[in-house]
């Protein structure tokens, strides 16, 4: 065949593949249960009762334009229609997402939102629901030059076998959220209103006794097609200052556990590779990016999620090797979600090299001991 017929079937074959290797959440895991994902895919298409994610539309597990960051389809995916069942959920705990698959050259931010259903999230109007950012994470080191891409939060997503940790800030009052969590590639991002955003919607009942009711934006309203963290170019970034994750800030919840997740977020950052610096709550001078990302979430401190958010990024920016990655991913994130638990966030930084070994072993929570089982396997 010709060559230009050839480069078009090799075009298409390409496109295809990528297409079916796009991802959607299979399953969410909360207090120690299992919940199924909606499938996308799966014949006949519409809506599973059985899902306690929202049904979309995108039956090659597609993705949304971000030149349709506007259009209702971004709030919860394409055609998106409520999930009938419901994740229970601590306020202060856990909830764990599993994608069922990701591309490694879907490079790009991972967010997490909360919006409040007023009511009953089987039966909301996705429209009137008011999104609030409780977790961000987005480049965790630059890419060296000459066409070299850095390090992304779906690459930690996809190191932590496709698993994906949100905390539930423990300071909101009780009821129906929908926790809205997104992935957003941008191997064509330099292109306008061509980054791919991959949203998902899940139901929480969330229990507790906070009080707090955060403010938020639409989910027609969370960003622009020209927002600097959705119109990039990932593979020349070596000379940019940090990437901007798109959207509103972070909700700031109230003061009352900030030394603790400080804490978490400098060891994360400590396996940026400068030992020095741990436990350092963010004065990082000088180090990695990493170190000084995870330095500065301990240091708005005061918030569970900002400060575990900052040692996310401070571990994985800080080092490129998986194993301590992982590490100093958990680290940073579970210092800070558990907040105030000083000994969680140094616990698993340790496991990713962290030095501070009598207070790791001193642990021994669910997720530090399964940080520890995952690293002793690598
Ligand atoms: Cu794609």
């Amino acid at each position: 065949m010709s060559a230009t017929l050839r480069n078009t079937v090799l075009a298409a074959l390409a496109g295809a593949v990528s297409v079916s290797a796009h991802g959607h959440i299979s399953n969410v895991a909360a207090g120690g249960k299992n919940f199924k994902g909606f499938d996308p895919t799966a014949a006949p298409f519409g809506p599973q009762p059985d899902s306690v994610t929202w049904s979309n539309g995108a039956k090659d597990n597609g993705f949304v334009l971000s030149s349709a960051v506007n259009d209702p389809d971004i709030i919860c995916h394409l055609g998106a229609t409520n999930a009938k069942l419901s994740v229970p959920v601590a306020a202060g705990a856990a909830v764990e997402l599993t994608w069922n698959q990701w591309l490694e050259s879907h490079k790009g931010p991972v967010i997490d939102y909360l919006a409040d259903c007023g009511g009953d999230c089987a039966t909301v109007d996705k429209t009137a629901l008011k999104f609030f950012k409780i977790a961000e994470a987005g480049q965790t080191s630059l890419g060296a030059g000459g066409g070299q891409l850095g390090r992304w939060a779906d690459d930690d997503l996809i190191a932590n076998n496709l698993k994906w940790t949100v905390n539930i800030p423990a300071s909101i009052k009780p009821g129906n959220y929908v926790l809205r969590h997104e992935l957003i590639a941008l191997h064509e991002g330099m292109q306008d209103g061509k980054a791919q955003m991959y949203p998902q919607c899940i139901n929480l009942q969330v229990s507790g006794s906070g009080t707090e009711s955060p403010a938020g934006v639409a989910g027609t309203a969370l960003y622009k097609a020209s927002d600097a963290g959705l119109k990039y170019n990932i593979y020349n970034d070596e000379q940019k200052p940090t990437y901007k994750i798109p959207g509103p800030a972070l909700f700031a919840a109230g003061a009352g556990s900030g030394a603790g997740n400080g804490n978490g977020a400098g060891n994360g950052g400590n396996q940026g590779g400068n030992p020095n610096q741990g436990g350092n709550q963010n004065q990082n001078q000088g180090g990695n990016q990493g170190g000084n990302q995870g330095g500065n979430g301990g240091n708005q401190g005061g918030n569970p999620f900002q400060g575990g958010n900052g040692g996310f990024q401070g571990g994985n920016g800080g080092n490129p090797f998986q194993g301590g990655n992982q590490g100093g991913n958990q680290g940073g994130f579970q210092g800070g979600n558990q907040g105030g638990n000083r000994f969680q966030g140094a616990n698993n930084g340790f496991q990713g090299g962290n030095p501070f070994q009598g207070q790791n072993r001193a642990a021994g929570n669910f997720f530090g001991k399964r940080v520890h089982a995952r690293q002793t396997k690598m």
